[in-house]
C-alpha cells in the first residue's frame, strides 16, 4: 500500500491502464489472481465518460481509459494521508509524520449515502487543515476520498459497511480449538475477500490445541483448492516466521472469529506491539469484543495489517447471489458444463458442479456453504 494518494490530477481526470477484455468471460484458473482484480476494474469502468483504445494489436492487451474523477479538480492545497483509524464521526489520518484527528466534510456523507461510513481504515484522503477557534478539537477536515480497490464489505442495515479499503490481502484467520473448527465461517470470509479484490489466505492457529489433527485436516482441503495457507501457534511459535514473511509485503486485513488468536498473532509477528488480547468477555448475553475498532498498522519488518474485531455475522449480502459461484474456484470448470446456462447450482437438473460433488471431485462442505449462501440471498 502506498501511504498517500498522488496529487495533482488534472480536472478532466485520471489516465488508467486496464487489461483488455474481448469479452466477459468467467475466470477459469485457481490461483490466477489477476482474473480477480478484473472484477474490481469492471466496476471501475462503470464511471467511464470516454476511453481511447490504443491499438498495438494482440502484443499489448491493454488499452488506456480516461477515468472521470466525478467532481472538481483536486485543491493542490490540501494534504494527503492514509485513514488508520475511525473513531465515531472522527478518523485518524496518518499523513507520513504524525497523525491528525480529522472530520468529514458533510458533502462527503451525504453523497456516499449508500455506506455506513463514508470514510473507513485504508482509504487515501484529502484534507485541509482545520482550526482551534471557539474550542473547535479537529485537527483536519476530510474534503476527498481516493477510489478504493480491495475492500472488506459486509452489509450492515440497509447499507454497505466497509470494514477495511486498500488492502490486498485478506488472512483469514481461525482456530484449531474450536470443536469442530467452522468451515463455514472461512468460505465466507473467503466470498468476501475475492468479492472485494483481495486475496485470501487461511491461516489455521492455536495448532497447539490440534490434538487430533482436525485443524491441520481442514486446512489440506484449502491447499488443494489453491489457497495459501498456514498453520500457527502463539504458544510454540509454529509458522510464525512464515507468517511474518507473508506480512512484510503490501497490506493485510485480519479478518476472523472473536477469540480465535488474531491479536495474539501479530503481538508476536511484532514484539511490543501490546494489542489487546483476551479471553471473550460476556456482556448482556452478547459475546465483547477485546479489538473494538479496527486499526492500521505499519510494521516494523514492513507492510501494513489491520486488526479487525471479529464480525460477528459477515452479511454476504452485497454480492449478488449469481457471483458466488466465481468465488468457488474449484467450481469454475464444471460451471460451463451444467445443462442450463443460468444454472444456480442448487436445484437445477444437469447441473455439473451437483455432479462433480457427487463424484468426490469437490468438497461436499464447500458446497454446502455455497447453497447456505445462495439460500440466504434472494435478489
Ligand atoms: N493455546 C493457544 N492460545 C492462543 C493462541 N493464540 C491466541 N490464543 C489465546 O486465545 C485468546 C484470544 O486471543 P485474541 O488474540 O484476543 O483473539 P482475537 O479476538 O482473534 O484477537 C487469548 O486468550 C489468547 O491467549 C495459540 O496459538 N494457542
Ligand atoms: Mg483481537
Ligand atoms: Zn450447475
Amino acid at each position: 500500500m502506498s501511504p498517500t494518494p498522488k496529487k495533482g490530477r488534472g480536472a478532466s481526470g485520471k489516465k488508467v491502464r486496464v487489461a483488455f477484455r474481448r469479452n466477459r468471460s468467467k475466470p477459469a484458473r485457481i490461483k490466477d489472481w489477476t482474473t480477480q482484480a478484473r472484477g474490481t476494474e469492471d466496476n471501475e469502468l462503470d464511471t467511464l465518460r470516454s476511453e481511447s483504445v490504443v491499438a498495438k494489436g494482440d502484443l499489448s492487451r491493454h488499452r488506456t481509459v480516461i477515468v472521470a474523477d466525478g467532481d472538481a479538480a483536486i485543491d493542490p492545497g490540501l494534504r494527503t494521508g492514509t485513514v488508520v483509524a475511525m473513531r465515531g464521526l472522527y478518523a485518524d489520518v496518518d499523513d507520513g509524520d504524525r497523525v491528525l484527528s480529522c472530520t468529514i466534510r458533510r458533502v462527503l456523507r451525504t453523497r456516499r449515502i449508500k455506506e455506513r461510513h463514508p470514510v473507513t481504515v485504508g482509504d487515501h484522503v484529502w484534507f485541509s487543515l482545520g482550526d482551534y477557534r471557539a474550542g473547535v478539537v479537529t485537527e483536519g477536515v476530510i474534503e476527498k476520498v481516493a477510489d478504493r480497490r480491495g475492500v472488506l464489505q459486509r452489509r450492515s442495515g440497509k447499507r454497505v459497511h466497509t470494514i477495511v479499503a486498500n488492502v490486498e490481502r485478506a488472512l483469514i484467520v481461525a482456530s484449531a480449538a474450536d470443536d469442530p473448527p467452522k468451515p463455514h465461517l472461512i468460505d465466507r470470509y473467503i466470498v468476501a475477500a475475492l468479492a472485494g479484490g483481495i486475496k485470501p489466505v487461511i491461516c489455521m492457529n492455536k495448532a497447539d490445541l490440534d490434538e487430533d489433527g482436525r485443524g491441520a485436516l481442514l486446512l489440506e482441503r484449502y491447499v488443494e483448492i489453491g489457497y495459501p495457507t498456514l498453520l500457527t501457534s502463539v504458544v510454540d511459535g509454529r509458522g510464525i516466521d512464515d507468517l511474518r514473511a507473508l506480512l512484510r509485503g503490501g497490506a493485510t486485513v485480519i479478518a476472523g472469529q472473536s477469540g480465535v488468536g488474531k491479536s495474539a498473532l501479530l503481538n508476536v509477528v511484532q514484539p511490543g506491539l501490546n494489542l489487546r488480547i483476551g479471553d471473550i468477555i460476556e456482556q448482556s448475553g452478547k459475546g465483547r469484543h477485546t479489538t473494538t475498532t479496527a486499526r492500521l498498522i505499519h510494521l516494523e519488518i514492513g507492510g501494513y495489517v489491520v486488526d479487525t474485531p471479529g464480525i460477528r455475522t459477515l452479511d454476504l449480502s452485497p454480492i449478488g447471489r449469481y457471483e458466488f459461484e466465481l468465488y468457488f474456484v474449484e467450481f469454475l470448470p464444471h460451471v460451463p458444463h451444467c445443462k442450463f446456462r443460468d444454472c444456480g447450482h442448487t436445484h437445477e437438473t444437469g447441473c455439473h458442479v451437483k455432479a462433480a460433488v457427487e463424484a468426490g471431485d469437490i468438497h461436499p462442505e464447500r458446497y454446502e456453504s455455497y447453497v447456505r449462501m445462495m439460500e440466504e440471498t434472494r435478489d
